[in-house]
């Protein structure tokens, strides 16, 4: 009797040890937010370890947040379609343990988790960003790595959950690539990549745009110079958009206070639809007064639904989520304060519903409903562009 007992407490005692010595597995392999919401915005808490889902009511508020993953960081996000089902899924990178996620949507806002890619020569994951690069009519990403050593990659959606990484030429900086985003600047009906950089005296506020050749390679060059343009030492943040109207793809670019008095400032350059850049100054700002380096992650979307791009925008010091409404002329209305609980924020993430051109901000309502058939998808851009030609007109 003795003999047993001793037995069966070895026994529990061997259990236990292999139950603590089994590798950590992050919780939530899936995960039912509420109240839940067709279109979203996310953030990244990398203190935190979270992502926070708020379901947008389509008038420019947002519902109650939801916790997702518990991480040991949450770094860079990007919301698309990815299994082509209607619905908006997302990818989120792990800086702490180099992996990058994908959540697909299952409906009623059940996510569903699987592993897209460890890489372990990523030190961080900055932004994440969706898009269609090799025009197969299936969402991808690009994102990676931010620290000196690390690559840039677009991962190429391979139709089954899996991706495959094709490198980013990043010998242009030393540095770290913060904020980056999709668009056709263009206007050859590729995506491309455009993205800034941060830290250094060399490359910082260098603004690169990567022009693709629709097969998921890239030509990269020079566009813009921010520290030269605004005095921005760090710029964090980077969205692409139409935001003044006139068709042609246009970035916002948050920077810090580390070298620049206007900490947390955001500035517009606008686009010529020829892969050209105009700088055209601060057209909004995220620092509310907070005395730190408030440098910001920034996505842009349509949020109130009344056919021009709006802005979600993260303060990492503030540790707060900003709604920036857009007037549809480059210009913004004062931000306003979704969420002041947050805790060092690296990423945020607007839906991205792939359309590779100007009026995808204008399209969304519709995109929803379904794009299941060719004729759908074409209407609605139709009906995009003469928002935007009918919008031009009036005073
Ligand atoms: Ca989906
Ligand atoms: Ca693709
Ligand atoms: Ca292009
Ligand atoms: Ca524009």
């Amino acid at each position: 009797m003795m003999k047993k007992t001793r037995l069966s407490v070895a026994c529990a005692l061997i259990l236990l040890v292999a139950l603590t010595s089994v590798t950590p597995v992050l919780a939530q392999p899936s995960v039912t937010v509420s109240p839940y919401a067709p279109r979203f915005a996310l953030v990244g808490d990398e203190a935190m370890g979270a992502v926070y889902y708020y379901p947008s009511n389509d008038d420019g508020n947002f519902g109650s947040r939801s916790f997702i993953g518990d991480f040991d960081s949450a770094d860079g996000l990007g919301i698309a379609d990815f299994d082509n089902d209607g619905d908006y899924d997302f990818v989120v990178g792990c800086g702490g343990n180099n992996t990058i996620y994908l959540y697909t949507n299952e409906g009623a806002g059940t996510f569903t988790r699987s592993t897209v890619a460890t890489i372990t020569t990523y030190g961080y994951f900055s932004s994440l960003r969706a898009g269609d690069f090799n025009n197969d009519g299936l969402m991808d990403f690009v994102g990676g790595g931010a620290d000196a050593a690390d690559d840039m990659n677009v991962s190429i959606n391979n139709g089954d959950g899996t991706f495959t990484l094709m490198a980013l030429d990043r010998s242009w900086s030393a540095y770290r690539i913060w904020g980056l985003d999709v668009g056709d600047f263009d206007s050859d009906g590729n995506l491309d990549i455009i993205m800034v950089d941060i830290y250094g005296d060399s490359a910082s506020g260098k603004i690169r745009l990567y022009l693709g050749n629709g097969d998921g390679t890239f030509n990269d060059l020079q566009v813009a110079d921010l520290e030269a343009d605004a005095g921005a030492g760090e710029p964090w943040g980077l969205a692409a958009g139409d935001f003044n109207g006139d068709g042609a793809m246009d970035i916002v670019v948050g920077g810090d206070g580390t070298y620049a008095a206007d900490g947390g400032a955001f500035w517009l350059y606008t686009g010529d639809g020829a892969g050209s850049l105009t700088f055209q100054g601060k057209v909004f700002d995220v620092d509310d007064g907070y005395t730190e380096t408030p440098q910001g992650a920034v996505d842009a979307y349509d949020f109130d639904m009344d056919g021009d791009l709006d802005i979600v925008a993260v303060n990492w010091s503030g540790n707060t989520l900003f709604f920036i409404e857009g007037n549809g002329d480059g210009t913004f209305k004062p931000n306003i304060e979704v969420d002041t609980d947050l805790n060092n924020v690296l990423g945020v993430a607007a839906p991205y519903d792939g359309v590779a051109g100007p009026v995808g901000g204008d399209i969304i309502a519709i995109n929803v409903i379904q794009v299941l058939a060719p004729y759908i998808l074409i209407t609605a851009v139709a009906i995009g562009v003469a928002r935007i030609a009918i919008r031009k007109k009036i005073p």
